[in-house]
Formats: structure tokens, C-alpha cells, sequence
């Protein structure tokens, strides 16, 4: 199996967390591949044509682009163990668009609040605490322990990451995401407790010496 199966993946992506949840969620074997995102593997260019850009799962040779549907591709494959789209359509489409307005709506605002300063900043901020609130309410979570009800699943999978990146949110853009949102933080360290979760994050000290590191030397921000 292991060499049906190649991740171009970097570390800290919060795209490619996805992936490897997945995986791990199935119990598949495969090989992780770390890729120089400065300097980008000619597998990675050639696999990923497009948007050159990881995660990228590389299946029997063949290339399965975007986090999201590689989720789905995975979950389809070996539908069987720990199922991660719910199996009624109707159920199967509100994941989906769930996990496509996480895509759609937080690339920007959390690129911003790392590679900006001053008001582009503050206003990525006000734009990502609006993507939270919608998927934070009361009313979203209710009392269920994951946004998928009782069971963790897809859209949990395509929101998890950034609970690695939190930190850094909080010292780079003073944003506290702990303060301002209780109980997503609960539902975080709930889901954390997956085994699959637990190996795919990275510590968070981690992604904020990164991330400080990369503001400093290729941005010139201090
Ligand atoms: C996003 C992948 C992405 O942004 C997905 O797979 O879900 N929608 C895609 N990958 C980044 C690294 S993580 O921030 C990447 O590969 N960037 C390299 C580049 O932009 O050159």
C-alpha cells in the first residue's frame, strides 16, 4: 500500500492536516513527502499543474488535487472504516458546502493576518471572526460534540488545522480566538484527543516560531 500512496505535504499546512487526518482515519499506509514550498519538488509541478501548490495525494500514480476532495476521494475508497461523509445525500451536501465556505471564506483573511500589518490586518481579523461566529454559534454546534453530530467527520476534518495555527494568530495578530470563542476551543481539544488529530497537528509553538521566522527574514515585518 505504502507505495500506492505518496503526500506531497508540508508540514504546516492546514490543507494538508486534512489529508493526513484522513488517512489516518482509514488506517492507510503511505508516504509523506516534504516538500520545499521555496523551492517546489518537479513531482509537485508536474502532479499539480494548476495551482502548484500541496497538499497533494499522489494514488497509484495519478494526482488528486485540493484538500477537500482528496478528503472525499479518500473517504470514497475505503468507505467502510470510521466513515467521514454522512451516507444520506441530502446530509452528504450540507458537509460539503460546509467544508467549501471554510475554503472559500478563510484562505485570505488568515493569510492576511500573518503576512500583513496595520490595517490589512485588523481587517483579515474582522473577517475571520465572522467565519467563526457561523460556525461557532450556539446554534451550529449546539450541544453536540462535532459539527457532524455525535461523530467527528468531514467538516471538523476541514477546520481542525487551524486550531495549530490559533497561536500564532493570537501573538502575530493579537487575535485571541480562545477568549472570543469558548466553545470551539472545547470542541478543538475534544477532537484532539483522535488519535488521528493528535498525529497530524503540529505543535503550535512550532507553527508560531515558523511563521514568526518567515515574517522576519522574507517579509522584513517584525
Ligand atoms: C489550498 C492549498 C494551499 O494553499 C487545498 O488543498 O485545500 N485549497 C487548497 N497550499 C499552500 C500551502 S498551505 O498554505 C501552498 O502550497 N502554497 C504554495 C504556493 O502558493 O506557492
Amino acid at each position: 500500500m505504502a507505495e500506492e500512496i505518496i503526500l506531497l505535504d508540508y508540514w504546516a499546512s492546514m490543507f494538508g492536516m486534512r489529508t493526513r487526518i484522513a488517512l489516518e482515519e482509514k488506517g492507510v499506509k503511505y508516504e509523506y513527502r516534504e516538500e520545499d514550498l521555496s523551492n517546489k519538488s518537479t513531482l509537485l509541478l508536474e502532479m499539480n499543474p494548476i495551482h502548484k501548490k500541496i497538499p497533494v495525494l499522489i494514488h497509484k500514480g495519478k494526482p488528486i488535487c485540493e484538500s477537500i476532495i482528496q478528503v472525499q476521494y479518500i473517504d470514497e475508497l475505503w468507505p467502510d472504516t470510521n466513515p467521514i461523509l454522512p451516507s444520506d445525500p441530502y446530509q452528504r451536501a450540507q458537509v460539503r458546502f460546509w467544508a467549501d465556505y471554510i475554503d472559500k471564506k478563510t484562505y485570505v483573511p488568515c493569510k492576511a493576518l500573518w503576512s500583513e500589518t496595520g490595517e490589512k490586518q485588523e481587517a483579515a481579523k474582522m473577517e475571520f471572526i465572522e467565519v467563526l461566529k457561523v460556525k461557532t454559534l450556539d446554534s451550529e454546534l449546539g450541544d453536540n460534540p462535532f459539527f457532524g453530530g455525535n461523530e467527528f467527520g468531514h467538516v471538523d476534518i476541514s477546520i481542525i488545522g487551524f486550531y495549530s495555527w490559533f497561536r500564532m494568530y493570537e501573538e502575530v495578530a493579537n487575535l485571541s480566538i480562545v477568549a472570543k470563542f469558548p466553545k470551539l476551543i472545547s470542541w478543538a481539544q475534544r477532537s484532539l484527543k483522535r488519535e488521528s488529530v493528535a498525529k497530524a497537528l503540529p505543535d503550535s509553538d512550532e507553527v508560531l516560531k515558523s511563521v514568526s521566522d518567515h515574517r522576519k527574514i522574507v517579509l522584513g515585518i517584525d
